[in-house]
């Protein structure tokens, strides 16, 4: 009765039962968890949406949210139940209007995020929101997880590129706050409440980003460096001399870079020795080419940095940044990882890396660290892959995480808590949190049918 009812709102080219097309729906994008569901809607616009939402908030029947199934944590997968209807918004995604003079431009939130990036760079503006994912996430995606990525140290997160938003609630209602000021102190700011809340407390089906001018000159180098410690010493270097123009920063360790250059074809290093680190880095140098080379010059001179390799062309610079993008599917062709996208302030990230190799050392010694990620955010990827047979991955997961709390930090940093990290959320957040959190969920969706057993 219900899947007749939703093939009925969003037509023949809406839906599908077939397990062909079901199957990649099903399973997140590291094979981590495996659902089931007896359809996948497709809606055309936002009426669709709420439609669907109204007639599964009617059977009671729980909606899963999907956008590009990248995410990291297994949150756009339906559980086991085989009764969670996937929505997928992969078919909303146009992009309705740029407005280069307010740098704003409102999209559907099924725009694949490249196709956003190209749209405004073709009116010279610019959407720095920058990750891995980005040729097939989804912009709703992007701020149902509130992602992170590369030019977070300039840009921040999702959440503040976001003008204005539209979202379907649990009961059907369309919100739409799509207005694109910078400035709106009209009450709550509503869309920042869907902002990061992974499909559990509304379906996000438009939004007004937020653009930037474009960086104009890039200047990308790759630097060695003896420890991990150098590389936020010299980001702070760089910040007292570029100020604002480090565009992006990213550290990785030798042994991830040896993951790429395995795994990924046409990768390689460009340094005839190797070192222990590397940080790649952008930098918008306006007129003045040599400003990042006497900077990185005078880093070399007190040890900051072993050598420097700087992108002589926007192809080179591409290359580079291929082998960065692409280190999560040379981690996942390698072996799967424990995955922990951790934060601690960007003072304390040394003791971090210091504290957490002892740790691991004890608990596993043959454990094999695969460290990298966003210097400039405190956001570190300390993925951890354990030899067969060892100790229960909780174990170390709780460990790093309980190092990661004595340091100030977040256990969730950038993707999210989804399935596989929900555990741990009563941890390491306030009873007082968690119960605002509850509050917030049972207020926007007393039913519980947005995205159940995810995040809380
Ligand atoms: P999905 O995986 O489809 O969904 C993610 C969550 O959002 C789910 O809970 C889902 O229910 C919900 N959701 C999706 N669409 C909507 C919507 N319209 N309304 C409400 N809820 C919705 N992430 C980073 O932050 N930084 C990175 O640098 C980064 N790099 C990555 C690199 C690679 C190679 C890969 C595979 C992933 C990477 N990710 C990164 C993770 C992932 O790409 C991001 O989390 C991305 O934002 C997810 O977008 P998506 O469209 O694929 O969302
Ligand atoms: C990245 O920064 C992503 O590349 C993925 O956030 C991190 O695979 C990971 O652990
Ligand atoms: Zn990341």
């Amino acid at each position: 009765m219900l899947l007749e009812q939703l093939k009925d709102i969003v037509g023949p080219k809406g839906w599908t039962t077939d397990p062909a097309d079901l199957e990649p729906r099903l399973t997140d994008w590291r094979g981590a968890v495996h659902g089931k569901t007896p359809i996948v809607v497709s809606p055309a616009n936002t009426d669709e949406v709420a439609a669907v939402v109204r007639a599964c908030a009617a059977a009671s029947v729980a909606i899963v949210p999907q956008g590009g199934n990248t995410g990291m944590c297994a949150g756009a997968v339906p559980d086991a139940s085989g009764a969670q209807v996937v929505l997928s918004l992969g078919r909303m995604n146009a992009i309705r209007s740029i407005d280069p003079t307010n740098y704003s431009m409102e999209v559907e939130a099924g725009c694949i995020l490249e196709n956003i990036q190209v749209a405004a760079s073709k009116v010279d503006r610019h959407f720095p929101l920058s990750l891995g994912a980005e040729g097939s996430c989804q912009i709703g995606g992007n701020l149902a997880t509130n992602a992170g990525g590369i030019n977070v140290v300039r840009y921040g997160t999702a959440r503040a590129l976001v003008l204005g938003l539209e979202a379907v609630l649990a009961d059907g209602s369309v919100v739409s706050s799509l207005r694109s000021l910078r400035k709106d102190t009209a009450g709550y700011d509503l869309k920042q409440l869907f902002i990061g809340s992974e499909g559990t407390l509304g379906i996000i089906t438009a939004a007004t980003l937020k653009l930037s001018p474009l960086p104009g000159v890039i200047n990308t180098a790759l630097v060695a460096i003896e420890s991990a410690g150098d590389a936020v010493r010299l980001l702070s270097y760089l910040r007292s001399e570029l100020a604002d123009a480090i565009e992006a920063f990213e550290l990785v360790s030798d042994y991830v870079f040896g993951l790429v250059t395995k795994h990924i074809p046409d990768t390689a290093l460009p340094f005839s020795d190797a070192s222990p680190w590397y940080v790649l880095m952008d930098v918008a140098i306006g007129g003045d080419e040599k400003r990042l080379e006497t900077a990185l010059m005078n880093a070399a001179e007190t040890g900051l940095l072993v050598d420097a390799v700087f992108a002589k062309n926007a192809s080179e610079s591409e290359q580079f940044w291929r082998m960065r993008h692409s280190i999560a599917e040379a981690e996942r062709a390698e072996r799967k990882a424990l995955k922990h996208d951790i934060a601690v302030p960007i003072s304390r990230m040394e003791e971090f890396l210091r504290r957490g190799e002892s740790l691991i050392a004890e608990l596993v010694p043959d454990a094999q660290l695969v460290t990298f990620g966003h210097v400039g955010d405190g956001n570190l990827h300390y993925n951890v892959a354990l030899p067969a047979g060892s100790l229960d991955g909780a174990i170390v997961t709780t460990a790093i995480y309980d190092l990661v709390e004595e340091l100030g930090g977040s256990f969730s940093a950038e993707h999210g808590v989804g399935v596989l990290k929900r555990q741990y959320l009563p941890k390491y957040r306030s009873e007082g949190e968690i119960a605002l959190m509850r509050t917030l969920k049972a207020a926007l969706d007393p039913g519980n049918i947005l995205n159940p057993g995810k995040v809380i």
